[in-house]
């Protein structure tokens, strides 16, 4: 029976000392893995035992032979065992620009590892990292079933046995038998789903006045494994906001956490959030007109015609159209973002002279009457309170400008809009003409006061 075999070949095998340390040390004399360091140098040809030449086209440093390291990762299968190690090859090589090293891949890697027919050769370059041709050249090789090369992470290391001490530390752990209990892989980070560990305690329960959580000396299981539950979710929006859209398998409790961390369902079923507010700015033309054109022409009633649709982008929703509204000192612009502020609606209120009555403002909006102009969400973000939360900025941001009343036009015929606005404190008070290319669109005007306005 083959136990799983991982090979690394290195030009500082001493580097991989820790391999005899710890879990993976008593996985080694344990019998659960076979892992092997390699010399590269044990396979140059002359005497100054030379790996590296310098790099074609000139620039600093050096570069590492291809030649050499083939040799050295075929040397591996006559590794002084009795017979040759006939199993194809996975080539695992670090780089920077490689695949990010996973729980996932990780988990691949054990799975595929633990299969009799399959071994692995990590190749760790140094210098300025290894002939580009290594790689492509493995890969016609017979005894070669792949060949990956893979990263640590976004940082720069000066040689990749970092990272293979990593991969192999989160591979061996996987394999069979290793970890004592195996139920404890079940609640990590990132095994199932992307979510991060929940907060662990011990003894002392009260540390120079610092206690636990009272739930963890309750005993209540239940209780514990949902706080616990909990304390990930919160955690994972607050940490790795960019995990929570991969979330899946939650159930009606964690939906309500995660709604309490600001992350809630669109319409769509996808997971949406934490939603930012932000002001924007002059760099945001260029989205703001993607956005608009997006969402407008979402918004317009079936029949409006595409050449209608576009004559209007293009005459008011324009990156020019867009860069004259955040330079104008009466317009202001909010951004609703998602994670990584992705943009999932927006909103475009006008104050000032430009907003008032000569201007098309209703009567009964006071005597500093804002415009709401614009408020569209992307359909993905739709039925997750976006709209909400921009009409909220936009009513506070009107009022510190000094407005009193906010009023807006919105199609006659979007009933869901329509009762979107009455639900946020508009009243229809009356109606206007709204031209979309050649045709001309019913809008119910409307208006709500504004709470007096609290100037920076
Ligand atoms: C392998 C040579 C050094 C890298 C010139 C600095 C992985 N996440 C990671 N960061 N850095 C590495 C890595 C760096 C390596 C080698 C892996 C071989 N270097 C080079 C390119 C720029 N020097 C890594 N995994």
């Amino acid at each position: 029976m083959s136990v799983p075999r991982l090979d690394v070949v290195t030009i500082f095998p001493d580097y991989l000392a820790p391999l005899d340390l710890s879990l993976l040390g008593k996985a080694r004399t344990g019998g659960l893995v076979d892992l092997r360091v390699h010399d590269l140098r044990a396979q140059t040809t002359d005497r100054h035992r030379t790996v590296d030449d310098a790099p074609f086209g000139g620039g600093a440093g050096m570069v590492m032979r291809p030649d050499v390291w083939e040799r050295a990762i075929a040397a591996t299968a006559v590794d002084g065992d009795a017979s040759p190690d006939e199993r194809e090859l996975v080539v695992l090589v670090p780089t920077p620009s490689g695949r990010p090293l996973t729980q996932a891949f990780a988990q691949e890697l054990a799975d595929e590892l633990a299969a009799p027919d399959v071994r692995a050769v990590i190749a760790c370059g140094r210098y300025e990292g290894i002939d580009a041709r290594l790689v492509p050249a493995l890969r016609e090789r017979a005894d070669v079933r792949r060949v990956v090369e893979f990263s640590l992470g976004d940082f720069v290391l000066n040689g990749g046995e970092v990272a293979a001490l990593a991969l192999l530390e989160a591979v061996v752990r996987l394999l069979p038998g290793v970890l004592g209990n195996p139920d404890s892989v079940v609640e990590e980070s990132f095994t199932h789903e992307a979510v991060l560990e929940y907060p662990v305690y011990t003894r002392p329960a009260d540390w120079d006045g610092h206690e636990v959580p009272p739930v963890l000396l309750s005993g209540d299981h239940a209780r514990v494994a949902r706080w616990r539950r909990e304390q990930s979710l919160r955690r994972t929006v607050e940490r790795r906001p960019e995990l929570v859209a991969r979330l899946d398998g939650l159930d009606e409790l964690d939906v309500v956490t995660l709604a309490e961390a600001g992350v809630v369902r669109g319409r769509h079923g996808r997971l949406i959030g934490p939603v930012t507010i932000r002001s924007a700015h002059e760099g945001d033309a260029a989205l703001l007109a993607d956005l608009a054109a997006t969402t407008f022409a979402l918004a317009c009633p079936a029949e409006t015609t595409m050449g209608d649709i576009r004559a209007h982008v293009a005459a008011h929703l324009s990156t020019e159209a867009f860069a004259r509204h955040l330079a104008d000192a009466d317009v202001t612009i909010v951004l609703a973002c998602d994670v990584g502020d992705v943009p999932l609606g927006y909103a475009l209120v006008r104050t000032g002279a430009s907003a008032a009555a000569d201007d098309g403002a209703p009567a009964g909006a006071g005597d500093a009457p804002a415009e709401l102009s614009k408020c569209y969400v992307l359909p993905r973000a739709q039925g997750a309170g976006v709209a909400r939360a921009l009409v909220a900025a936009v009513v506070e941001r009107a009022s510190r400008d000094g407005a009193d009343h906010l009023w807006l036009g919105v199609n006659g015929r979007n009933a869901g809009a329509a009762a979107f606005y009455a639900r946020a404190g508009f009243a229809v008070v009356g109606e206007r003409t709204y031209r979309v290319g050649e045709v001309d669109h019913r809008d119910h005007v409307m208006v709500r006061p504004l709470p007096a306005g609290v100037a920076d």
